[in-house]
């Protein structure tokens, strides 16, 4: 299994859109389970391919406390949507930085499933919200995309001077300051 790298804001090619799956072939399953070794390694819930630079409609997730239930969906479509929630929601593609996002409270959801075979689901709770940020990701959508844009340039401006304090050989700032 290989570890992938995954992609930052404001990276272009986070805003590319995701062309479906034609095939669930052992390339494919290979390409799940590097994204998934590279969620659990990054402390993440979820990974849709394109944070992974693959543009295709392909994501993982795991929202259970014992880290040991990959859910694996291709070409997800979402069937229904109900009810409104808000949730405080961070990205592995927006390392350090937290806010709340409005979504549905729970979805219905056909996808196709590790081994090609078509399945329907309702989710809801954690998993809920982690499919529809991940279904955003598939359609070059980032969750800080539902901030002002004021919140967008700071997210921004901070993660562009993190990753050129890299670049010289220092070490970025924290991303909040400590609590004292
Ligand atoms: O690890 C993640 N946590 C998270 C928390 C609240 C709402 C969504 C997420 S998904 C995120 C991993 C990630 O960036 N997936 O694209
Ligand atoms: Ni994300």
């Amino acid at each position: 299994m290989t570890r992938l790298t995954i992609l930052e804001y404001p990276d272009p090619r986070l805003r590319a859109r995701a062309v479906p799956v034609d095939a669930v072939d052992t390339p494919l399953r290979e390409l799940i389970d590097d994204m998934l070794e590279t969620m659990y390694a990054a402390n993440g819930i979820g990974l849709a391919a394109t944070q992974v630079d693959v543009h295709r409609r392909l994501l993982v997730a795991d929202v259970s406390e014992g880290r040991n239930d990959p859910r694996v969906f291709i070409n997800p479509e979402i069937l229904r949507l109900d009810g409104t929630t808000r949730s405080q929601e961070g990205c592995l593609s927006v390392p350090g930085f937290f806010d709340e996002v409005e979504r549905a409270e729970s979805v219905r959801v056909r996808a196709l499933g590790r081994n090609g075979k078509p399945f329907e689901v309702e989710l809801d709770g954690l998993l809920a919200i982690c499919l529809q940020h991940e279904i955003d990701h598939l359609d070059g959508k980032l969750f800080v995309d539902y901030l002002s844009e004021m919140k967008r340039q700071r997210v921004r401006k901070k993660l562009e001077k993190d990753r050129r304090l890299s670049a010289e050989g220092r070490s970025p700032a924290p991303a909040r300051a400590p609590a004292i």
